[in-house]
């Protein structure tokens, strides 16, 4: 164990040496390249060190679809070992240094101890997630027909107060960021008066608002269908910030990419929402149908550029602050976790990096122009540019992996787990 990271550091180091020659001379090449672009190597390296992505303590876990869950062997099975995967993962790539956790799904006795365990991990914590879409065991009422805009007002008090003890939690983690999804909505027209559950919601939100510490945010996130499928009480950015805006300042909008009607254009609503002030969040992920949950930029890595230059865009031109927390948010049955969040890690920082390049004053002057062909070549060139060299660099600069997913399958960590720990079960999976 070294600096409390569960892979021999020493695997790490053999293996970078190995890859160091090659990488040095891409990266070199890479330098000059940007250098008759005017662009520094050395400031775009430094700013991709800088960059962290939290990542999802359910997202160590095989997440399964409605219809089944695939198990792997060696997959954890509790909030522990959740966090020695995630401390893999942030070792070998080193830009995920804090685990967003779910509750109940991760609820302990003692969080003074979790946040321990964590940092000895070399993890923190970051926004905690509630969980009112699914009823736990020994639970007073049930979520079936809704929960903070549910008709019953004691199953509304019930999901009110289940997220003001996630925020009790968070303060004890060391978080101040809450972020609430709720599955609430209906299957068929007429079901609900579609007026009054927003109405419902904004009131039981209200509560949850109030027992925010100074500091803290709650991050709303909105998704167009499911387990809904006529209606979602709030289905869209637009229902996302009226509650934002209706809450107050602590309130903010969390776009999860997923969570759109399909080829609706992502970086225009976090343009809009950063116009004011709303943009609180992001959820990382991929898709071809509908909130597929795909690795992120496995699909489409053109989109997650064009969403991180809005974002830089954001970052240039400040509003109410620009502080969005940043998480992958991916489950599926078909590759080990572990392997998944490093390929989305990558994808993430790449298109972080891209964007980092793209020539904002020429972009500025073609827009200003109406020189449509400049302005979009301003986005393509930076786009075509091979950024893993300064990837690779940032992460062996600290002390990550020059190639994480051959060092982690070198590792042989899930072998040795499958040997360890108990097996996950099968039952319906969670996504
Ligand atoms: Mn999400």
């Amino acid at each position: 164990m070294a600096n409390g990271f569960p892979i021999d550091g020493q695997l790490i180091e053999r293996l970078n040496e190995g890859a160091l020659g090659a990488l040095e001379d891409d990266y070199a090449s890479l330098g000059r390249q940007l250098a008759r672009r005017g662009i520094d190597v050395e400031t775009i390296r430094s700013r991709v060190a800088a960059f962290s992505v939290a990542v999802p303590s359910w997202g160590t876990g095989r997440g399964g679809t409605r219809f089944a869950r695939f198990p792997l062997a060696g997959e954890p099975t509790g909030i522990l070992e959740k966090l020695e995967d995630c401390a893999v993962v942030q070792q070998l790539c080193r830009i995920t240094p804090r685990v967003s956790p779910h509750f109940p799904w991760d609820k302990v006795s003692d969080y003074a101890g979790l946040r321990e365990v964590a940092a000895s991990l070399g993890l923190g914590f970051d926004a905690v997630n509630s969980n009112t879409f699914q009823d736990q065991p020994g639970q007073k009422h049930s979520y079936a027909t809704g929960s903070l805009t549910s008709t019953d007002p004691a199953v509304r008090e019930q999901a009110v107060a289940h997220n003001i003890e996630c925020i009790d939690i968070g303060r004890a983690l060391g978080v101040r960021d809450l972020t609430v999804w709720i599955g609430d909505g209906t299957n068929f027209p007429g079901q609900q008066d579609l007026g009054r559950s927003f109405d419902r919601y904004l009131d039981s939100a209200a509560q949850i608002y109030a027992a925010l510490p100074d500091g803290w945010r709650m991050l709303i996130e909105h998704k167009m269908f499911e387990p809904a499928f006529y209606s979602t009480v709030i289905a869209d950015w637009g229902s996302s910030i009226l509650a934002a805006q209706h809450l107050g300042p602590k309130a903010r909008c969390l776009v999860d990419l997923g969570h759109h009607a399909p080829n609706v254009n992502i970086e225009q609503i976090v343009a809009r929402l950063h116009r004011f002030g709303k943009l609180g969040g992001f959820h990382f992920n991929d898709s071809s149908y509908g909130d597929d949950d795909l690795d992120s930029g496995s699909v489409n890595p053109h989109r997650l550029f064009l969403v991180f230059n809005e974002l830089l865009e954001a970052e240039r031109n400040p509003r109410d602050g620009f502080d969005p927390a940043y998480m992958i948010d991916q489950s599926h049955n078909v590759t080990d976790p572990i392997e998944s969040l490093l390929s989305s890690a990558e994808a993430i920082a790449t298109a972080f990096a891209k964007a980092l390049l793209v020539d904002r004053d020429m972009l500025k002057t073609a827009q200003e122009e109406n020189d449509v062909m400049a302005a979009f070549q301003a986005l393509r060139t930076a786009y075509r540019t091979d950024v893993s060299p300064i990837l690779a660099m940032a992460r062996v600069g600290a002390g990550g992996a020059a190639d994480p997913i051959a060092t982690y399958r070198a590792s042989g960590w899930r072998t040795a787990m499958a040997a360890r720990r108990r097996p996950a079960g099968s039952t319906a999976g969670i996504v």
